[in-house]
């Protein structure tokens, strides 16, 4: 299988090269931030609680974003691969992510780090705002507690996963064919060797 964590800050490009890669690789796409906001859409209690924290620029729980994932990887027994798009977000995100895939014996192939700067992201997530609607994408302060959450919780992944020499940064500044052909090289050459 091909599973590849597709990793970086809030408006690194995750969601845009993730529809990309599915369709050329033929991967099951896993966001955590699209679920959260079907729940949301739906009315859901789980929606209604995320809600609050994703207005706020905060992580959801821990188990709640676990318990999502589980469940989807249950759904998706015959896929060939998953694309985790904006998971895992936590050190026990990602020892949870290691746990559910070895039990189905497999695991991460890949984890791709799409690096853009603080003030390339903001302006990102400030011109999405404007269109989208999304509550986190419309003022500065929202945009940079999810930096700051992104810095503090989620950037440290990279020692995880390079420890596991898994690790692969990626220029995410460019246009978005030049990135997502950056990112296709890198799972391409991966392939080869394995
Ligand atoms: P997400 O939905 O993951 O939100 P995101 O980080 O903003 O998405 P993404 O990074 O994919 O945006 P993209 O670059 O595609 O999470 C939202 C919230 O959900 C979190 O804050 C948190 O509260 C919660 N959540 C989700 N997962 C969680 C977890 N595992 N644990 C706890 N909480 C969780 O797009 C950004 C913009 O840039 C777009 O407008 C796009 O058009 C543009 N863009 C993309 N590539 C570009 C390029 N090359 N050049 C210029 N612009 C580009």
């Amino acid at each position: 299988m091909l599973n590849i964590v597709l990793f970086g800050p809030p408006g690194a490009g995750k969601g845009t090269q993730s529809e990309k890669l599915i369709d050329k690789y033929q991967l099951v796409h896993l966001s955590t931030g699209d679920i959260l906001r079907g729940e949301i859409a739906a009315g859901t209690a789980l929606g209604l609680e995320a809600k609050k924290l994703m207005d706020a620029g905060s992580l959801v729980p821990d188990e709640v974003v676990i318990g999502m994932i589980s469940s989807k990887l249950d759904q998706n027994k015959g896929a060939k691969g998953f694309i985790f798009d904006g998971f895992p977000r936590t050190a026990a995100q990602a020892e949870s992510l290691d746990k559910m895939l070895k039990d189905k014996n497999t695991s991460i192939t890949k984890m791709l780090a799409l690096e853009v700067n603080n003030d390339e992201l903001t302006k990102r997530l400030l011109i999405r705002g404007k269109n989208s609607g999304r509550a986190d994408d419309q003022n500065e302060e929202i945009i940079r507690n999810r930096i700051n959450e992104y810095n503090n919780k989620t950037a440290p992944l990279k020692n995880y996963y390079s420890a596991q020499g898994k690790f692969q940064s990626i220029q995410g500044i460019g246009t978005v064919d030049e990135i997502f052909e950056s990112l296709c090289k890198n799972i391409d050459a991966g392939k080869q060797i394995a």
